[in-house]
């Protein structure tokens, strides 16, 4: 099966704004670095870098009334909504280039709008070790990249629901539409509030237990052809032996080969749309190691294996 869009535009959206280091605003240079593009036409597929968007300095201030850059936050995802938008709109696979993970609201904000625009279905796989739900209330930190799920549930700071609010006035997502993959750090009060959203949470005990295959299974089972398929990758979803280059590690992530099957099965449903690739932090990398993988990973979420060998049960 192909992919819905064959013409992937590359969106950087070089800030760090959300996040409680310096340093992601980096990533969309390193990924490019890596090779991200010519790896991506070597297995076939049309690239275009849109190069990156512009968007506020980080001023790096204490949180204010809950949050930290607030003002920032909003235009770097009001930037992030337009461009992912306008892609989509062109018939394009977008893959943004973060940044941090605050930006998953602006991205995904504009899946939402586009598949409500045209009549598709929205499932989201959110690969993460956190689950982003916390609100000002909620979050130790008050940095808005762990966050972005819960306001694009309509949960947080009315300027960011606002952008994640339909034209019909339903927010971007609801529980039925995300899968979280690979999660192994939540906060107390955020831990309550993914309860009672009741939240799909494959955490890394469900994968220990079931094992990747299982995992994913579940994860992607109910698709159709009108399903648009939305990843956000944040890269500490990997193990951090394996990717050192992210701002809040949490040991105990999914392997080499855990990861790699879990992007070869994203591949083989044939739905994916839309793709976020957030929080490396070259500023903690060591060579570039990890957007290299990163950049590994998402060959294989195209559809590198495939090439190789017919699956069973295809
Ligand atoms: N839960 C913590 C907080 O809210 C850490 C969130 C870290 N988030 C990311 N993205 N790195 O997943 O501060
Ligand atoms: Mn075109
Ligand atoms: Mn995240
Ligand atoms: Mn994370």
């Amino acid at each position: 099966m192909s992919n819905p869009a064959q013409t992937l535009a590359l969106i950087g959206a070089p800030t760090d704004i959300g996040a409680g280091s310096r340093g992601a605003s980096m990533g969309p240079e390193a990924l490019r670095v890596a090779g991200l593009q010519a790896a991506l036409e070597n297995h076939g597929l049309d690239v275009i870098d849109r190069g990156n968007l512009h968007g506020p300095a980080n001023p790096w201030q204490p949180p204010s009334g809950g949050y930290r850059h607030l003002p920032e936050v909003v235009a770097w995802n009001q930037a992030v909504f337009a461009a992912v938008l306008s892609e989509l709109q062109a018939g394009h696979l977008p893959v943004l280039l973060g940044g941090d993970h605050c930006l998953g609201l602006g991205s995904i904000a504009a899946v939402a709008r586009h598949c409500h625009d045209t009549g598709k279905t929205l499932r989201v796989l959110w690969l993460d070790a956190h689950a982003d739900f916390n609100t000002s209330g909620l979050t130790p930190s008050g940095n808005l990249h762990g966050m972005p799920v819960a306001c694009l549930f309509g949960l947080g700071p009315e300027p960011l629901t606002a952008l994640a609010r339909l034209p019909d006035g339903r927010n971007a997502l609801t529980p039925a539409q995300i899968r979280q993959i690979g999660i192994r750090s939540v906060d107390a009060g955020e831990k309550r509030l993914v309860r009672e959203q009741g939240l799909e949470v494959y955490d890394m005990r469900f994968i220990d237990e079931v094992g990747m295959r299982e995992t994913m299974q579940r994860a992607l089972a109910g698709m159709d052809d009108a399903t648009h398929l939305h990843v956000s990758f944040d890269v500490d979803f990997l193990d951090p032996e394996l990717a050192p280059g992210v701002d809040t590690t949490v040991p105990g992530g999914p392997t080499y080969r855990e990861a790699q099957l879990c992007m070869e099965m994203i591949a083989d449903s044939g739905r994916l749309a839309s793709l976020d690739i957030v929080e490396l932090n070259p500023a903690l990398d060591v060579r570039n190691k990890t957007a290299r993988l990163a950049v590994d990973l998402v060959e294989s979420l195209f559809g590198k294996s495939t090439l190789m060998r017919e699956r069973p049960g295809r």
